[in-house]
């Protein structure tokens, strides 16, 4: 038995993470326990699931989230592997429910597997997203190689410059990743700074988040869009490492032809 079953909603937001996670580790974004996904599955939970009894917890989340009291949430295992999560999401992650404190969670099904090391974080910019009525309900945290490598160059840290490099490269990357590549300076993984930053940096008008030296995090209205969103980035990333690995710095699309894209496709920025 899976709370999936008869629930032809839910097991299809589930069924788009294992995909995800599948991508993720093909990649070679996800090395063995690397990155986290999560998804606000509220809308996708009936009334028979809500009156189920929890099978594990409550558990503490470690801060105050008003915003999603009383929410659901798939999210990866703490530990676990993308690649086992592509082929059985059940077994390497679940569903959580926010109590009522908004300060603890409890775990709904299959199993009692603990969440993501990152789930405070997570779950912050899951009530961050709610509070300012954002339609956004997935997060996806991995280590893309070639935009880590990026990260590792202080001149594309500087506001801006990376996000105006991966635009240049291929006029797809500005259509579909139009607020461009945020940036948060190195901090430690899973702390309470972290994820502040992060926090600050979306809504400075980013979807995605470079954590520098380590990774991206990503919002989106599902996980494919949120992963779209890093895939197409990390496109452009590869253009501009190949073209350097041919000899030459690619010149990029001109500023008059970012503009035109700008205007034609209605973009924010
Ligand atoms: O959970 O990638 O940053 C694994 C990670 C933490
Ligand atoms: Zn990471």
């Amino acid at each position: 038995m899976s709370i999936l079953d008869n629930r032809p909603a839910l097991a299809a937001e589930v069924e788009k993470v294992a995909e995800v996670a599948g991508y993720l580790w093909t990649k070679g974004w996800a090395e063995r326990n690397g990155g986290n996904i999560t998804v606000n599955v509220t809308e996708q939970v009936d009334d028979t699931l809500r009156a189920m009894p929890a099978i594990a917890g409550p558990f503490p989340i470690g801060m105050t989230l008003p915003h999603i009291k009383g929410c659901y949430f798939y999210c990866k295992g703490t530990n676990r592997r993308m690649r086992d999560l592509a082929r059985w999401p059940m077994d390497n992650g679940s569903v959580i429910r926010i109590l009522d404190d908004c300060t603890s969670y409890e775990i709904v099904g299959d199993k009692p597997v603990m969440p993501t090391s990152e789930l405070p974080s997570h779950l912050a910019v899951h009530d961050d997203l709610i509070a300012k009525g954002s339609n956004y309900r997935a997060s996806v945290h991995t280590h893309p190689i070639e935009l880590v490598a990026m990260s590792h160059n202080p001149e594309f840290l500087k506001k801006d410059v990376l996000t105006n490099i991966l635009w240049s490269m291929i006029p797809e990357t500005k259509a579909f990743c139009p607020r461009g590549l945020g940036i948060v300076p190195y901090m430690l993984p899973s702390s309470t700074e972290l994820a502040e930053a992060t926090i600050a940096t979306l809504n400075d008008d980013y979807d995605v988040v470079m954590w520098e030296k380590h990774g991206v995090f990503a919002v989106g209205p599902d996980v494919m869009e949120a992963f779209d969103m890093i895939d197409t980035l990390t496109k452009s990333a590869i253009i501009y490492r190949d073209a350097c690995s041919m000899g030459f710095i690619p010149t990029g699309m001109t500023p008059e032809q970012m503009k035109e894209l700008s205007d034609v496709f209605h973009l924010p920025k």
